[in-house]
């Protein structure tokens, strides 16, 4: 066997033109696969940066329009058969060979393997992939419906994009841009062969007794009948047997075990390591390195504290989930690549992060994703590609559901990483979102009972019973179709009353979930961002370039009213940038403290949302750029596995203290309450001992004789080797007599790339932010209170080296009390 790859450059031309007016019909421009039309059109000059201002609305034209992407190559029959094998293929497309049709493509979450044996010819050859528009297509399905079919819309988005597979946010989003890509985004295989080829492979370990059970799967497709040895060897053990292969596609399975106490245990991030074990797997000539990993993992649903709970258990450990929803990397796919998974991959580590939902509104992600998320240790909870929508529930439409569920879960269910498959995103309260949905509920019911629980559910059972399946996000549990917006007692919520409803942050504390999977809040990007999609012209947040990069139509009016709810009015543009940003950390900091004091009963927090698909205003924690917002430097304190917790009720302070690491540990923890002056008030001590995956009440202060508009606290927490401080305000920072803190710093040159950041102030001084414009790096530690009595100093990690000088021209400082007054 041999596999040859096509990848690189082909050639692309417009088939069907949607306007006349940018390219002529035929025109032949050069394309590189795996990769993207837009991209293309964009190296060729043919359209403009689609990021920048509004060019996003000069380019609508490119989705509605046909496209033809071809090349030739050369064959030499040395085998009987050829295997075109593809992944991501956006999406309505049919394959030609020699001008000959080959096969349809129609979803992009499939997995396709042509038999091109008949079509090809000894020399050149030409393949031809014909797309056409995936937006036409839908319209021309729409008018096909017996009955309206309704999917969620944004301000500028494509109609009907529930009706075909294809990443549903293409379409546009409260986030992200109406970009309908066309393209292939893997391999472009072909495989050469005289007997069978492998569709996919999966190893998996599961624990029996005192064993572990490897089992291995091959889902095969043969040409011939024959015997074929299949051997594993894991660390010394080894296991052979032989197969005997029957014609056409089948499902080969083996197993072999090995003792429990011969390995080490994969654990989550925070929780322990993540060793991973090369298995090398032969299949006749075929050789295959998997990296396995042993862990036990449950998602517990039981009745407990009077209601569903939702713990995940690894090893046998409840482990508190933090960590927040994952989005596609881009809207250009082109533009993604292993270095920007990392990247942000490793963030999420950073921030103490080990848990990511990859959202049903993207795509099945890559397998590098999903390999970084096993060395890492970010477990993953799997959505189906389906969001904020009602699906169609014809034979058609279920059966390409199931061809694509049963080729994901092949592909992926070997990644210790993945925790649960769950069914969609929000499409079950979706029923009650729209007026035929609402009118007859029993139609769409039945139509989503069909897809989620007749298809999804029965091929994942089928496809991987180790795993749950959860039925939809938010949902109270299997079996329990109940509003989880609003009920916080059950299962996993999507707590949005802050955000969309407009609620005040104290809201967020009127809730218990027991596992809240969404809540966000938005900010504006850094400056750096803002300037690379306005021009000067446009750097303010009501000019059009800057409103065109906020897709939620309220956006910027929440953002601004909570300003005025809560601070004293920024005084410029850059510190409503700035402003913003503190106010999303510290909003979504509120909903964490209160969330983990309240650990077990409470179990995990995924905040909305960790990354962005191009440079705009939303809710994530890190932009565009790779860059992070001040809420990810927060949530690297507020997911730290020993934390104080303060919050204020009833006119008193509580105090907790959040323990996730798996022995019990005995903290000291003093609150200090100190004047806007410097001047110290008073100190009081509490010492507790916090059993592991437990939150405690280490006490309570009452607060009755304190002037809340002059004093703060801080809480600082510590433990032989641990110190963890947190400030509070005891009164909405606006009504407070927060004094000028005339901050200095110093920047001086470490090493390479390294530089320290000396900060020193005459007054307190709070959320004290570091920007480092343009330069791309990262800081050891953002949005922090300094105090007169103690400089702090800040390393900043530089991607290149500079001298100090430049370091420090470029960097911004930013206070609550300079950006406010
Ligand atoms: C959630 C998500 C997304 C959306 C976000 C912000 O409910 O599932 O659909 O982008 O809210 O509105």
């Amino acid at each position: 066997m041999e596999k040859v790859l096509l990848n690189g450059l082909w050639s692309l031309k417009p088939s069907r033109l949607s306007e006349r007016k940018h390219i002529e019909l035929d025109t032949v421009l050069p394309i590189t696969l795996p990769g993207d039309v837009h991209q293309a059109l964009l190296e060729s000059g043919i359209i403009k940066d689609p990021y920048w201002g509004k060019n996003e609305l000069d380019n609508l034209w490119v989705g509605k329009s046909d496209w033809t992407i071809y090349r030739e190559f050369e064959y030499t029959g040395d085998y009987k058969h050829a295997i075109l094998s593809l992944r991501r293929v956006d999406t309505i497309c049919t394959l030609l060979l020699n001008g000959i049709e080959v096969g349809r493509m129609e979803n992009e979450h499939r997995s396709y393997f042509f038999d091109l044996t008949d079509y090809l010819i000894k020399g050149i050859n030409k393949i031809e992939f014909a797309f056409e528009s995936a937006e036409k297509i839908a319209s021309l399905k729409a008018k096909e419906l017996k009955y309206p079919i309704p999917t969620s819309r944004y301000p500028n988005d494509s109609p009907n994009r529930n009706l075909i597979r294809k990443a549903q946010c293409n379409a546009g989003w409260d986030w992200g841009p109406n970009i309908m890509s066309i393209g292939i985004y893997e391999d472009i295989s072909l495989i050469l062969t005289d007997s069978y080829f492998i569709n996919s492979t999966s190893v998996y370990p599961i624990r029996c007794d005192e064993e572990w059970k490897i089992f291995i799967e091959l889902d095969v497709t043969s040409f011939v009948e024959r015997e074929e040895q299949i051997q594993a060897l894991l660390n010394n053990s080894s296991t052979s047997s032989i197969i005997s292969i029957k014609k056409g596609r089948k499902l080969y399975k083996e197993s072999f075990s090995i003792p429990y106490k011969s390995v080490d245990l994969w654990y989550p991030n925070g929780s322990g390591k993540q060793p991973l074990y090369p298995l090398l797997l032969s299949f006749g000539k075929i050789k295959i390195e998997k990296m396995i990993a042993f862990r036990t993992l449950e998602v517990k649903n039981e009745t407990t504290l009077g209601g569903r709970e939702l713990t995940i258990t690894v090893n046998g450990r409840p482990i508190f989930m933090k960590g927040g929803n994952w989005i596609p990397l881009d809207a250009l796919p082109s533009r993604i690549n292993k270095a920007r998974y990392e990247s942000i991959l490793q963030s999420c580590r950073d921030a103490n992060m080990n848990m990511l939902r990859v959202w049903g509104g993207g795509y099945y992600e890559s397998d590098i994703f999903y390999d970084e998320c096993d060395r890492l240790g970010l477990l993953i909870w799997q959505d189906m590609m389906f969001a904020c929508s009602t699906y169609p529930s014809d034979e058609e439409f279920l059966e390409n559901v199931k061809s694509e569920v049963r080729d994901q879960i092949r592909r992926l269910k070997d990644h210790p990483s993945i925790a649960l498959w769950c069914g969609n995103n929000e499409d079950l309260g979706a029923l009650t979102w729209y007026e035929e949905s609402i009118k007859n509920r029993d139609r769409y019911l039945i139509d989503y009972d069909r897809l989620n629980h007749g298809v999804l559910e029965r091929v994942i059972k089928e496809e991987d019973p180790s795993r749950i399946f959860w039925p939809s996000s938010p949902c109270a549990g299997p079996g329990d179709f109940s509003d989880n917006w609003h009920q916080d007692g059950n299962g996993d919520m999507h707590f949005w009353s802050v955000w969309h409803e407009g609620r005040d942050f104290e809201e967020y504390r009127t809730i218990k979930p027991r596992f809240c999977s969404e809540f966000g809040y938005q900010s504006f990007p850094s400056l750096a961002t803002v300037k690379s999609f306005v021009d000067e012209n446009n750097l303010n947040i009501s000019a059009p370039q800057f409103e065109h990069h906020q897709k939620n139509e309220r956006g910027n009016s929440i953002i601004i009213e909570n300003f005025a709810r809560y601070f004293r009015f920024p005084t410029s543009f850059e510190n409503m940038l700035y402003l913003s940003q503190a106010q999303q950390a510290w909003a979504i900091e509120t909903a964490v403290t209160y969330w983990r004091s309240l650990m077990p009963y409470c179990m995990g927090t995924l905040y909305w949302q960790i990354n962005d698909v191009w440079p705009v205003s939303s809710w994530s924690s890190i932009e565009y750029s790779g860059a992070w917002k001040l809420l990810h430097y927060n949530a690297k304190r507020f997911y730290s596995d020993l934390v104080p917790l303060v919050y204020q009720e009833n006119n008193r302070l509580q105090i907790y203290v959040a323990n996730d690491r798996a022995h019990t540990e005995k903290v000291d923890v003093k609150i200090i309450f100190r004047h806007y002056s410097g001047a110290k008030k008073e100190t009081h001590y509490f010492n507790v001992e916090v059993p592991p995956s437990e939150s405690i009440k280490a006490g309570e202060i009452d607060l009755s004789h304190i002037d809340k508009e002059d004093v703060f606290c801080y809480a600082k927490l510590t433990t032989k080797e641990t110190l963890r401080e947190r400030t509070h305000f005891l009164d909405r920072p606006k009504n407070t007599r927060m004094e000028n803190p005339k901050i200095r710093s110093k920047v001086t040159k470490m090493a390479k790339c390294t530089y320290n950041i000396q900060l020193t102030c005459e007054k307190p001084a709070f959320w004290v932010s570091l920007d480092q414009g343009e330069l791309i790096g990262r800081f050891s530690d953002n949005m922090i209170a300094l105090r007169p009595t103690s400089e702090k100093n800040i390393i900043f990690k530089s991607a290149t080296d500079y001298i100090a000088e430049e370091v420090e021209l470029a960097l911004k400082i930013y206070d609550l009390y300079s950006a406010t007054h």
